[in-house]
């Protein structure tokens, strides 16, 4: 099934003359490793390609990626380009461009993993078994016969490791870990990158762990165990909100992970009115996270789901209440 979308891509990649990749709005490693990739595998090909994203990259992976010039969304002129392509979480800022172009004068793709996209590119390429975006930008290109450069291979396994979470969540399957051992035949230094881009933390990312795990507690009788991270805490800290965001999923993977608890939550005073939460659960425990999320507004997967509402945490003695 995918075989013929595959086809169907190369052939409008190969006559294409101007082509737009769109990454992710609030960018995360699978949107980064999937269009740079692209991006460098179109440029080798003689191809007029321009990368755009609405917010900036976040620094860290550039040792990694293969050489790009990423341009700001508000400065495209799409009208120049006749195949726009957006990769990873279509649903993200790649369909404020699909609503705004004329349809008939674009051929437009979107490339991602996720189960419920509700856009309608020309060409939709998706497959919710795979990890990552990268995953599948992978089996493109294996099968239009392109082994990755070293940089391109870098580029997706940057994108395998961000969205399995090294290997822990559960979309990690053999065909990730064959693809992960191909890039790396590929040359890709997984192991660097692994210690380089996703195992360092900043001294004011660790003061934030430290409180919230400081204010880890369980819960009876579900036995589930939340945290809080107050607004005091990350005030003077300038941590960008998207990267607060993913501190606050790694705390509640790791809280999930203490024996016997149904599920993690971690609340974060994101500004003054709104609290964001992060929901992890293991997959022996059977709970649907998702399910929770969604009643208070939010949505996700099984194991790992989130939500966004506005209130301010209050400390009641031992327990927080939101108000
Ligand atoms: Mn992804």
């Amino acid at each position: 099934m995918m075989a013929h979308k595959y086809t169907a891509l190369h052939h409008i990649l190969t006559h294409a003359t101007n082509i737009l990749v769109v990454a992710h709005s609030r960018p995360d490693p699978d949107t980064i490793g999937a269009t740079t990739a692209l991006f460098h595998y179109l440029a080798e090909h003689e191809k007029s390609v321009t990368l755009t994203c609405a917010d900036p990259f976040p620094q860290g992976f550039d040792d990694f990626l293969p050489p790009y010039t990423l341009t700001p969304t508000q400065d495209v002129n799409f009208d120049a380009f006749d195949v726009i392509i957006g990769a990873d979480n279509i649903d993200r800022g790649f369909h404020s461009i699909i609503n705004t172009i004329n349809p008939h004068n674009h051929v437009t793709v979107g490339i991602d993993h996720h189960p419920h996209t509700t856009l309608h590119p020309d060409v939709l390429i998706t497959n919710p078994a795979a990890s990552s975006t990268c995953e599948i930008l992978y089996e493109f290109f294996t099968h239009i016969n392109h082994t990755p450069s070293k940089e391109e291979a870098s580029a997706l396994a940057i994108g395998i490791l961000g969205d399995t979470r090294i290997f822990h969540n559960p979309n990690t399957s053999a065909h990730t870990l064959d693809i992960t051992a191909a890039l790396v035949d590929a040359h890709a230094p997984l192991t660097r990158i692994i210690k380089q881009a996703f195992l360092t933390k900043r001294l004011a990312t660790l003061h934030i762990w430290g409180s919230a795990l400081k204010s880890a507690r369980r819960l009876t009788p579900s036995g589930a165990i939340v945290s809080v991270i107050t607004h005091d805490i990350i005030r003077d800290k300038n941590i960008p909100e998207e990267e607060l965001k993913e501190e606050l999923k790694e705390v509640a993977s790791l809280l999930c992970s203490v024996p016997h608890t149904p599920f993690a939550l971690v609340l974060i005073q994101i500004d003054e009115h709104t609290i964001k939460g992060s929901l992890r659960a293991e997959k022996s425990t059977h709970t649907d996270t998702a399910a929770i999320a969604q009643l208070l507004g939010g949505g996700g997967h099984r194991l790992a789901s989130g939500f966004e509402i506005r209130g301010t945490l209050r400390s009641n003695g031992d327990t927080w209440q939101v108000v």
